[in-house]
């Protein structure tokens, strides 16, 4: 038995480990590259109807511990990935479309075009930071449910939603139960905060140039929040909800950590966008290791395990 072997609701992975949409995830080539790195999954940049140049640069600054962007949703349109979708490199593994509207009638005519194709899953991108006017759809509980009980009805494939961070334990538990109720598969936890900021002290400039400075942050940072999110999106959907893990990841440990508050497998962003997709053999080479050393056998045994500090 493969060790490493994972699932989230209907999919099986080989590892827990994949890109997080927006990284390495655009093109066709970079689809590929990641198809045939040891990614356990392939999944899409956040598609829209039409195509998108996003927004001006500078966009995206990597800095010590953290990320900031205001990409923008550069991307080449749901047709072109709903094209491609069939001769993608993929070796073997599972493809998650991402999709990104811009209203619930956009959501709609997305899911509509990629429930046609050969994904394997689609999670729906309810929690963009870097649309100016448009406001972040999960953070409006009764939006967030119209659009996700429309799209349910459309797809037989597993259904995730990307998430933004919240801020009270009452919102993760309301957001966690209505979930459950509408037949939501899985959650990734979490997007990047939106309200992140980096400036450069000698210029004294701020690092990228849209929405005045502000985008959302990504990295080591968001690490302990997206771990929050986790371990109470698991207790307040009872463990119902599959969960992927995003935040942070640049090690075998840290997957280990999300694992253990409930998470079936992690995505990575600021660190993949680092070091390459080589990156998905060095975490899970460590990942391996820390298993033989503390004698777990299977992933299973340690997802959502997690005890208390006492
Ligand atoms: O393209 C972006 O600006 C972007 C998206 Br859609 C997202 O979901 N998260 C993010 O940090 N940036």
């Amino acid at each position: 038995m493969n060790p490493l072997q994972t699932h989230i609701r209907g999919l099986t992975l080989e590892n827990p480990v994949m890109n997080a949409s927006g990284i390495w995830c655009t093109t066709l080539e970079e689809l590929n590259q990641i198809g045939h790195s040891q990614s356990g999954a392939i999944v899409t940049k956040s598609m829209t109807l039409k195509e998108r140049n996003g927004n001006p640069e500078p966009r995206f600054a990597v800095e010590e511990g953290y990320s900031v962007n205001s990409m923008g949703l550069p991307n080449p349109g749901v047709d072109y990935y709903c094209q491609h979708v069939k001769n993608l490199e993929r070796g073997g593994k599972p493809v998650i479309a991402s999709i990104a509207g811009f209203s619930v009638q956009e959501y709609t005519e997305l899911m509509a075009r990629v429930a046609r194709q050969p994904f394997d899953a689609v999670e729906v991108n309810l929690s963009c930071p870097n649309l100016e006017s448009k406001g972040i759809f999960a953070y409006d509980l009764e939006t967030a449910s119209t659009i996700l009980e429309k799209l349910r009805g459309m797809l037989t494939a597993p259904m995730g939603v990307k998430l933004p961070p919240y801020g009270t334990r009452n919102e993760i538990s309301q957001t966690a139960k209505r979930f459950v109720e509408l037949g939501v598969d899985f959650v990734t936890l979490v997007n990047s905060y939106p309200l992140g900021c980096a400036i450069d002290a000698d210029t004294r400039k701020l690092k990228i140039a849209p929405n005045g400075g502000v985008g959302g942050l990504g990295g080591k940072a968001l690490k302990p929040i997206a771990l929050g999110q986790v371990l109470l999106f698991a207790q307040e959907s009872d463990h119902k909800l599959a969960i992927i893990g995003v935040g942070g990841v640049d090690s075998g440990r840290d997957v280990i950590e999300y694992l253990t508050a409930g998470a079936s497998a992690v995505q990575i962003a600021t660190a993949l966008h680092t070091e390459s997709p080589s990156i998905f053999k060095r975490i899970n080479k460590e990942l391996l290791l820390f298993m033989k050393e503390k004698h777990i056998a299977s992933l299973s045994d340690i997802i959502g395990t997690v005890k208390s500090a006492q």
